[in-house]
């Protein structure tokens, strides 16, 4: 690519990041008129955002509002596995794009027509870079982290984990059988993110499960209380 191309990209770039920064304003001002608290998981594709999202919903879906946007390239198959626990679920396809922007999770919203919720779930698409700078209006971003991805993501996928006002590793039941030097990613992470939160979970043996879902249920009511 010429320098005159790389130049042209990069304001379409910068001109797309703007106009979403407008659209996550208008839904940020939805949101806050509806108590919903809203939460953004990102990570890369099986880390597993779906299992943690049905494990989430199994115990808070009794006493909260729940519904659960889902983004992916292709497929309904998130939402069928949300929408089979009996909360409400909508699937966003994105026609090939790597990350979901608020236009779309506008359109989303429009789509599904959830009514109140106390708390609406993002899952953005499946990856580690793209999705980081859309914001979405959300209240906050989680990056998800699997110990079978390896120890060395948040070195070399720093922005995301920056970003994230929460991580959690997930599939801790895994950590027997890997080479994974927990220490090493939460001390990392507190310096991408100095006072953000490190949650340690495994959806299978259901570690780490209440301590996630304390988080949620503490800053819906923070948001609630202002
Ligand atoms: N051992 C173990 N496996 C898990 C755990 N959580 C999820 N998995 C498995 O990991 C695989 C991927 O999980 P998903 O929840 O679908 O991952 P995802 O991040 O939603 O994937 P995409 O939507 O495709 O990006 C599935 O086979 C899950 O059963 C866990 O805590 N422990
Ligand atoms: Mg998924």
């Amino acid at each position: 690519m010429s320098c005159e191309t790389d130049a042209r990209v990069v304001e379409v770039q910068r001109r797309a990041l703007e106009a979403n920064e407008e659209q996550a304003a208008r839904l940020r001002n939805r949101f806050a008129a509806a108590g919903t608290l809203v939460v953004n998981l990102i990570s890369s594709p099986g880390s597993g955002k779906t299992t943690l999202l049905e494990a989430t919903v199994r115990r808070l879906g009794a006493s909260l509002r729940c519904g659960v946007l889902e983004g992916d390239v292709a497929t309904e198959r998130d939402a069928d596995r949300i929408r089979a626990l009996g909360v409400p679920a909508h699937q966003i396809l994105t026609g090939g794009a790597c990350h979901l922007d608020a236009r779309l999770v506008e359109r989303g919203l429009d789509e599904a027509a959830f009514g109140e919720l106390d708390v609406l779930f993002i899952e953005n698409v499946g990856n580690l870079i793209c999705p980081t700078n859309y914001d979405l209006g959300e209240d906050f971003k989680v990056a998800l982290l699997s110990v079978a991805e390896g120890d060395d993501k948040p070195f070399k996928y720093p922005a995301i984990f920056s970003r994230a006002e929460v991580t959690v590793v997930t599939k801790a039941d895994l950590l027997p059988h890997l080479p994974f030097d927990l220490d090493a990613v939460r001390e990392r992470v507190g310096t991408l993110r100095p006072g953000g939160t490190f949650l340690v979970t495994s959806a299978t043996t259901g570690d780490g499960v209440d301590a996630w879902c304390g988080l949620i249920e503490a800053r819906l009511r923070a948001k609630r209380n202002g």
